[in-house]
C-alpha cells in the first residue's frame, strides 16, 4: 500500500474532529488526495451501526456485543474505504480507529485483550501515524456537553473516562514510534494545529 494512514485519537471533546478537518484542508491545499473518514460510521452500513451504538436507548446485555458492533463497522470500513484509498496512494485521515477500542472497550469496559487481538487479525491494518490529543476528561466532557444531548459513552461516569485516558497514555507509551501525544489542555484550536503540523509526516 503506498498511501499514508493517519488516525486521531482522544477522549470526548479533545478536539479530534476539529483538528482532522483542518489537517485535511491543509493537505488538500498542498495538492494531495485526501480521504477524511471516521469510526464508527465511515460507510453506509457503518452510519446505521453508529446510530445504534451511540443511542442512549441502546441496552446491550452481553459484554462483547459492543465490541462486535465496532468490528462489524471497522471491517466494512477498512475493506471498502481505507484499503482502496491507500492502494490508490491517497492520504487517509481517520477520526478514531483501533486505539479507541483499546481505550474504551479494554480500558473502559474491561474486555479481554485476547478478543481484540483476535478481531484485529481480521482487520490486518495499523495506521502509519497516530496523533493522541490528551485532555482531562472533565475538560473534554465540558466541551462535549456544551453541544447538547450526550451519547451512550458521554453519559458514563467520570471514572470510566479516567480509565480510558489512562489506557490511551499506556498505549502511546507502548507505541512511541507510531503515536505522538499532544497535550491540548487550555490550548486554542490554532495552537493545537501548530503542534500537529510540527510532528506530522507524509
Ligand atoms: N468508540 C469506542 O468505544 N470504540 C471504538 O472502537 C470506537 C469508538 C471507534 C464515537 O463517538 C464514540 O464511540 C466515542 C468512542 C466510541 N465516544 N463517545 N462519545 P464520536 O467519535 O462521535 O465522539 P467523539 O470522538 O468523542 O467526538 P467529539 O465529542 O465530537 O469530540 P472531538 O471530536 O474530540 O472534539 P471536537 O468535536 O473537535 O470538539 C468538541 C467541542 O470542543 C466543539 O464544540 C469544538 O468547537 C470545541 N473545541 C475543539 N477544540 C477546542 C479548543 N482547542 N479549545 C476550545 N474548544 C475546542
Amino acid at each position: 500500500m503506498s498511501g499514508k494512514f493517519i488516525t486521531f485519537e482522544g477522549v470526548e471533546g479533545s478536539g479530534k474532529t476539529t483538528q482532522i478537518a483542518l489537517l485535511a484542508d491543509y493537505f488538500k491545499s498542498l495538492g494531495h488526495d485526501v480521504v477524511l473518514t471516521k469510526e464508527p460510521g465511515g460507510t453506509k452500513i457503518g452510519a446505521k451501526l453508529r446510530a445504534l451504538i451511540l443511542d442512549p436507548e441502546t441496552k446491550l446485555s452481553a459484554q462483547n456485543t459492543e465490541v462486535l458492533l465496532f468490528y462489524a463497522d471497522r471491517l466494512e470500513h477498512v475493506e471498502t474505504v481505507i484499503k482502496p484509498a491507500l492502494a490508490a496512494g491517497e492520504i487517509v485521515l481517520c477520526d478514531r480507529y483501533i486505539d479507541s477500542t483499546t481505550a474504551y472497550q479494554i480500558g473502559g469496559r474491561g474486555v479481554n485483550p485476547d478478543i481484540i487481538n483476535t478481531l484485529n487479525t481480521l482487520i490486518n491494518l495499523m495506521p502509519t501515524q497516530t496523533i493522541l490529543l490528551d485532555i482531562s476528561p472533565t475538560e473534554g466532557l465540558t466541551r462535549a456537553k456544551s453541544r447538547g444531548q450526550l451519547d451512550r459513552f458521554e453519559q458514563e461516569a467520570i471514572e470510566f473516562h479516567e480509565r480510558l485516558r489512562t489506557q490511551y497514555l499506556k498505549t502511546a507509551a507502548e507505541n512511541p514510534d507510531r503515536i505522538t501525544v499532544i497535550s491540548v489542555s487550555g490550548k486554542s484550536i490554532e495552537a493545537v494545529f501548530e503542534d500537529i503540523l510540527k510532528i506530522i509526516s507524509i
